[in-house]
């Protein structure tokens, strides 16, 4: 079995690309730990500035991946800053600022990146558009899952378990392309 080290500080992340790659018998290794997020004016900046931190402390192969909400009413905010905004006004903060708002659509993204052994990087990414909800629904996954609502269905990610996210999430769209990748090289 082919394995593969992701470093994240986030479980649930974890979780779900373990969950993603299980069918293919890949299996991930968590390594966990915070490393400093050199902001940047894009994901893949952001993605680009950690690994190059990462590189010279991790000897690769090993992927990290940045993620977060983008919320069209509010020009797409807070996208790169998706982890602080939930960490500061939170869920109840992004509901208050959609307050009496009828275009509630928002678009969630997972951009992966991976370095293999001869230190090329590779990106991949993953959207998937849907609205926020006018409460919170749901108990399961974690972020921003119990406010947002996939395109063509009725529940919220918190509501869904985790093979049904992993169908259509946005991360479940950064690990196909990563996995097809994977299985073209080999
Ligand atoms: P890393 O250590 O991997 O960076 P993190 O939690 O800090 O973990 P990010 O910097 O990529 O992750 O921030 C993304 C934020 O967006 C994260 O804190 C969540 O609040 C939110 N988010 C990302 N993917 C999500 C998902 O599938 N469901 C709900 N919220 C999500």
């Amino acid at each position: 079995m082919k394995s593969l080290i992701f470093v994240s500080s986030n479980d649930h992340k974890y979780n779900e690309f373990r969950d993603g790659f299980k069918t293919h018998n890949i299996s991930i290794i968590h390594m966990k730990r915070e490393y400093p997020e050199i902001q940047g004016r894009n994901h893949n900046e952001v993605i680009i500035n950690s690994i190059g931190g990462l590189i010279s402390v991790i000897e690769p192969p090993f992927f990290v991946e940045d993620s977060g909400i983008e919320v069209q009413y509010l020009e797409n905010f807070p996208s790169i800053y998706s982890s602080y905004v939930f960490k500061t006004i939170g869920l109840k903060g992004i509901l208050n600022l959609l307050k009496d708002v009828e275009n509630r659509s928002a678009t969630f993204k997972s951009i992966v990146g991976y370095v293999d052994e001869n230190y090329t990087i590779k990106i991949f990414e993953g959207k998937t558009e849907g609205e926020i909800t006018l409460s919170p629904r749901g108990t399961g996954g974690f972020g921003y899952d119990p406010i947002f609502v996939p395109k063509d269905s009725t529940h919220t990610y918190a509501e869904m378990t985790i093979e049904q996210k992993n169908r259509i999430s946005h991360r479940a769209k950064s690990i196909k392309q990563f996995l097809s990748y994977l299985t073209g090289t080999e």
